[in-house]
């Protein structure tokens, strides 16, 4: 044994496939121990940073072979700790698998490394477009992208990650290659295991490359941003777009009380004067989106946005949604969804089941109105809550809340010390009271594997257990995300 906790010789044999330079250790490893937001930090053996499938599949024999877990991770962007090595795992990087292939212009299809942004996918044509967009698109790469089946701004016409899914090759725990990447679109020759690997979360196998749809880049985009009263009209109106706006990408709702935050610690200029309780930014693309949109925003105050400059600006709104409670304290960062029709039960009642455990939570409410989805940020009142001397960090949670949260969790559920998750039972167990779910889009992770079984029957989990030892016999991928 060394210092780190794997045998030296296992670190040497790690050394002769990768070359030593390429397994992290100490300080060197540091950047891949904490999740971005801050919220989650573990530590590792090692990083091991391959740079091809070759050596992903020699590296996952030598640790199945010694027993010795993995935590594979990609850009390491993901907001439940499902990316990090919370109990002292090896790490397995896939940033060096970073090659995009050509764009095959007649298949509208590209394969790419894991370890390829999507930023890099959705300009590899200007033709073309990647059909999933989400915020951390520069840093969030494809291999962790499928993984956690990433969801973000379009899926209401494009559908997650796993919609733009053609193929996949992968590793097993005990070095098997598997490869599919034809790209067929019909393809009935046995089980769909790319569509099974999408939302694993690093649990059944490591994803190498994937072969991905894209789509046709929107032509002449439109985005505006409305002023409402409240998730009620959002949601009226983000289902009359839904009918009515032929090209419509977007429905995103936000509330005055986040815009308040991002406007005073920020200096962001709030889009409408006066402001509105609530706001529904709408994009669409096509001949007549700009005609069609104005209809839905009738007589209602309304910024429009035409070129990508002024596009950017009202979308900067939405998408700094996520920084506005770290301003105030360490947010416990909830995403949940609910179907269409308990949307707004959701959106007008969760701060008050929030607060219902604690009076004095700051509850943040933003998200995709059009696919049930809802981000609830949630600051609890107590000293946990407290910002962190000039920290203006979304997730400001550090090694010493995370090592509170453990003591008082038990379960490694950061931004839960003192309280013993109570924000969660409470916003998750109103969330399946609506028939909801505990992740819309985030996956399950560290944070949220002890609320599984709100949403997922005994049966369902004992389903994803013998799933999951057919893929990975030696238990060594991620083993403690999702139930064995
Ligand atoms: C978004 O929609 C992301 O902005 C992040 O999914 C949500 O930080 C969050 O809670
Ligand atoms: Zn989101």
């Amino acid at each position: 044994m060394t210092g780190t906790g794997v045998p030296a010789a296992l670190l040497r044999d790690f050394g002769a496939v990768v070359g030593t330079a390429h397994v992290l250790t100490g300080d060197a490893a540091a950047g891949y121990v904490t999740d971005w937001t801050g919220g989650f930090t573990g530590r590792a053996p090692a990083v091991l940073r391959p740079r091809d499938t070759e050596q992903v599949a020699a590296l996952l024999a030598l640790c199945a072979g010694a027993a010795v877990a993995v935590v594979p991770q990609g850009g390491n962007t993901g907001l439940v700790g499902g990316g990090v090595p919370l109990h002292g795992e090896v790490v397995l990087s896939l940033a060096r698998l970073d090659r995009l292939g050509p764009v095959d212009a007649e298949a509208g299809q590209v394969s790419a490394g894991a370890g390829v942004s999507l930023q890099r996918v959705a300009d590899a044509d200007p033709r073309l477009d990647l059909g999933v967009l989400i915020a951390s698109r520069h840093s969030a790469s494809v291999g962790g992208a499928v993984a956690t089946n990433a969801g973000g701004l379009r899926v209401l016409r494009y559908g997650p990650m796993r919609a733009q899914l053609r193929g996949i090759e992968a590793v097993l725990s005990d070095g098997t290659v598997l490869s599919h990447m034809a790209g067929l679109v019909k393809d009935n020759t046995g089980y769909d295991y790319p569509s099974l690997l999408a939302g694993s979360e690093g649990t059944l196998a490591v994803i190498t490359a994937a072969r991905l749809q894209l789509v046709a880049r929107l032509a002449d985009p439109v985005t505006v941003i409305i002023g409402v009263a409240g998730p009620g009209e959002a949601h009226a109106l983000a289902q009359r777009a839904l009918g009515g706006v032929g090209g419509l990408v977007s429905a995103e709702f936000f509330t005055e009380a986040g815009l308040d935050l991002l406007a005073g610690h920020t200096g962001l200029v709030p889009p409408l004067r006066p402001p509105t309780p609530a706001y529904l930014l709408l994009e669409a693309g096509g001949p007549g989106a700009a005609e069609e949109l104005a209809a839905i925003a009738a007589d209602r105050p309304a910024a429009v946005g035409t070129g990508a400059a002024e596009r950017a600006r009202l979308w900067a709104y939405r998408e700094r949604q996520p920084e506005a409670a770290g301003f105030v304290g360490v947010p416990l960062k909830l995403d949940v969804s609910v179907p269409a029709a308990q949307w707004v039960r959701l959106a007008s009642g969760v701060a008050e089941v929030a607060r219902e455990v604690d009076p004095g939570a700051l509850v943040i409410t933003y998200g995709h109105v059009a696919d049930g989805n809802l981000h609830v940020n949630v600051v609890p009142g107590g000293a946990a809550g407290r910002p962190a001397e000039g920290t203006h960090r979304i997730g400001s949670r550090n090694a010493d809340s995370m090592g509170a949260a453990l003591q008082a969790g038990g379960a490694g559920v950061p931004g839960a010390a003192g309280a013993g998750g109570r924000h969660e039972d409470a916003v998750f167990s109103f969330v399946a009271s609506l028939g909801g779910s505990i992740s819309a889009e985030h996956g399950i992770g560290a944070l949220k594997a002890r609320w599984l079984p709100l949403v997922r029957s005994e049966a369902e989990r004992a389903l994803f257990a013998r799933v999951r030892t057919a893929f990975d016999p030696a238990g060594i991928l991620n083993p403690h995300v999702l139930p064995r």
